[in-house]
């Protein structure tokens, strides 16, 4: 029988974009210390949730490339679980030569790598003031080591990450609804799980992961959404066909009109649908500080770890300028840009940003996007309205 509490956390936690919003005590009021304030936070706006698990970064706190692990955003779908880490054990199983049991002290014990991550929700956008990303120093065992040292069986393609956390789930097939008891996972194939990058990660920040964060150890895909990162790693299983667990093939995907007219019911348009894989390009202005004689705009950038041609800033309508993109960062962390904003005005403004990466991809418009049924995978611009004081 599906349980109340795990229900209501599921659907506030499923991003339904209001959901965010509608529930808490004023953000307005606190990151108002140099005379500007931004004017676009709903009144009731406020990073941690008190109904739900989840808890955004406040951006106007970002003061540095890493965000401390205790503002570090959340999301998850069912109950934080709580694991006894002297009795976890990941276990490796399927298409293997041998399966394995790995417990923290086994991953302790091996080759250790750190990686700078940066990381959004996919349901991150202007609903969530862009709080749903955080950026980090993750440290653990690269996911293909632990491969290579079960050995990968010849017909293996798919490598599914389940967590320990579970709930009952709506499964709909045709016209028929099941509540089944199902756990996290999601996959990633074979060829992208032996990329360097990935790591089975068991600290961030030098210190153990804290419970939110998937303690004791959890998937890291540096350069994808925030789903992919499987927390509470309890199995890895290797298969050869598709992974179509509700997290990847149902409740994370993307939805777009191409072609036609735009009308939804074009026979000319094509509906393309795509699993949550990788960033795709985003800048966001998170806040605005008094500087010498100036103000300062300071924001994040994240994507799949494609280089930046450009961050750029308009203010009130007028020419797109350049940041400057902080001189320090990794290929997967957050880019910071900063832009020096001279000769404000007090009254009400606009900043917007954009970035640009080195293939000419463009951070795209709001109204870009408009033909996105899904409102996952927002990396539409972002323009804030702040009051100079
Ligand atoms: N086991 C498990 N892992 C999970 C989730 C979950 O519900 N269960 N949520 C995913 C989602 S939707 C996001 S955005 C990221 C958030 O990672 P964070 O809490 O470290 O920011 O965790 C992912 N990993
Ligand atoms: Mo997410």
């Amino acid at each position: 029988m599906p349980q109340p509490i795990n229900r209501r956390e599921m659907l506030q936690t499923g991003l339904a974009a209001t959901s965010l919003l509608a529930l808490l005590p004023n953000w307005t009021a606190a990151a108002d210390d140099a005379g500007v304030t931004f004017t676009d936070i709903p009144p009731n706006f406020t990073p941690r949730n008190p109904k739900s698990s989840t808890q955004l970064l406040d951006i106007r706190n970002i003061d540095g490339p890493f965000t401390p692990a205790d503002q570090f955003y959340h999301v998850q779908h069912f109950q934080i679980p709580t694991i006894d880490a002297d009795a976890h054990r990941l276990k490796v199983t399927g298409l293997v030569k041998q399966p394995a049991e790995f417990s923290l002290a086994d991953l302790r014990a091996m080759h250790a790598t750190e990686i700078a991550v940066g990381y959004e929700c996919s349901g991150n956008s202007p609903h969530a003031m862009e709080g749903l990303a955080s950026c980090g120093r993750f440290t653990g065992v690269p996911l293909r080591n632990l491969l290579r040292h079960v050995g990968i069986g010849s017909k293996a393609r798919e490598v599914v990450f389940f967590g320990a956390d579970r709930g009952p789930l709506e499964v709909v097939f045709r016209t028929q609804t099941y509540h089944l008891d199902q756990q996290f996972g999601r996959s990633v194939t074979l060829e992208n799980a032996m990329k360097p990058e990935p790591l089975i990660a068991y600290a961030l920040e030098g210190r153990p992961l804290r419970r939110e964060q998937g303690f004791p150890m959890r998937l890291i895909m540096p350069g994808w959404y925030g789903v992919a990162n499987v927390k509470w790693l309890a199995e890895i299983h290797l298969q050869e066909d598709r992974f179509l667990g509700n997290f990847q093939a149902r409740w994370y995907r993307s939805v777009v009109g191409e072609g036609g007219s735009g009308g939804d019911t074009d026979p000319q348009t094509q509906w393309v649908e795509t699993e949550i894989t990788r960033m795709h390009l985003k800048s966001v202005i998170a806040k605005v500080t008094k500087t010498d004689g100036a103000y300062q705009i300071l924001g994040y950038a994240l994507n799949d770890g494609t280089p930046l041609a450009s961050v750029e800033v308009q203010i009130d309508g007028g020419p797109w300028q350049k940041a400057t993109l902080a001189p320090t960062h990794d290929r997967y962390s957050w880019k910071l840009f900063t832009y020096r904003w001279e000769g404000a005005t007090p009254g009400d403004h606009t900043l917007v940003s954009r970035a640009t990466d080195v293939n000419g991809a463009v951070q795209p418009t709001a109204a870009d996007l408009s033909r996105k049924k899904t409102f996952l995978q927002d990396n539409g611009q972002f323009p804030r309205k702040v009051r100079i004081g």
